[in-house]
């Protein structure tokens, strides 16, 4: 599929139950409902991989929300990612984009952290952004918050490595955004940290599942951070500018008295 048409790879990385798959389950569940701002659904190669990690979510529909929405990503391969696939089409300029985005296990993440094992993670050469994934109730807690920031940095750098001196561009994702608001000092903490590692790097928060639904809508940021992923809208240059005589001009006679 690579072959036939340019596909928006993402590298999606976090540690264990950051949110990952949450985060793919209620894209899948959003752009499905047509419920994703600004972008449809035209095609998926992966349907039944959506489905897996969404049917937690499904059941849900039927009666009391569980205690998990999703299961912890385990791989039947231990060597190379599963790509789930998805084209949307953007209802603004009816640009179509095709991403891959791989679901792989938080271990995946902490191994390469604390070993540099970076065989599997291969793909992220590819990739234009690289989502970091992260527990927004880590980053709101006071004892886990300054090694969960830590991390980060140790992660932007061996991406750094990893991808031969290009500068990474990161996208924090901070999940549970219905439980805590990401507070701004910490945000620019975060800044800081990725910016001294040289990373480029935009924060998002949000919440794939919610619950506080009254207050935030589980799906919460997810639009924001395709659009963010995809990039902006092109600025179209004007076709034709329209230049109107003002009001009274002799225009016509005008050009012919200055010729
Ligand atoms: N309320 C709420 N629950 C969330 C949010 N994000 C994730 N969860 C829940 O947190 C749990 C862990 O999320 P997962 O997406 O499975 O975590 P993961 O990063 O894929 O974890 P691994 O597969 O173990 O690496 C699941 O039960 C999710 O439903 C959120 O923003 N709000
Ligand atoms: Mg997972």
């Amino acid at each position: 599929m690579m072959g036939k048409r340019y596909v928006n790879v993402v590298g999606i990385l976090g540690d264990p139950e950051s949110g990952k798959t949450a985060c793919l389950a209620s894209l899948y569940l959003l752009i499905s409902h047509a419920k994703l701002d600004g972008w449809s659904f035209a095609d998926s190669r992966s349907l039944a991989g959506f489905e897996d990690i969404a049917r937690g979510a499904r059941d849900w529909n039927e009666g009391r929300a569980p205690e998990q929405m999703t299961m912890h990503t385990e791989m039947a391969d231990d060597r190379r990612p599963g790509f789930l696939h998805l084209r949307l089409v953007r209802r603004e300029d009816g640009r179509r984009v095709d991403l891959a985005l791989p679901d792989i296990p938080g271990e995946w993440t902490q191994e390469l952290v604390s070993a540099a094992r970076a065989d599997r993670l291969d793909f992220l050469k590819s990739a234009e952004v690289i989502w970091v994934v992260l527990d927004g109730r880590s980053l709101a807690d006071i004892e886990k918050r300054n090694g969960l920031i830590a991390r980060v940095g140790q992660l932007a750098a061996r991406l750094k490595t990893m991808l031969e001196g290009r500068r990474p561009r990161l996208m924090l994702v901070v999940t549970h955004h219905d439980v805590h608001v990401l507070d701004d000092q910490v945000a620019q903490r975060l800044r800081t940290e990725l910016s001294r590692r040289d990373a480029e790097v935009e924060i998002v928060g949000v919440a794939p599942f919610s619950d506080k639904p009254q207050s935030v809508p589980a799906g919460f940021g997810l639009a924001e951070l395709i659009n963010l992923t995809i990039g902006a809208l092109p600025d179209r240059p004007t076709f034709w500018r329209s230049t109107e005589p003002p009001e009274g001009s002799r225009a016509y006679l005008n050009y012919r008295r200055s010729q």
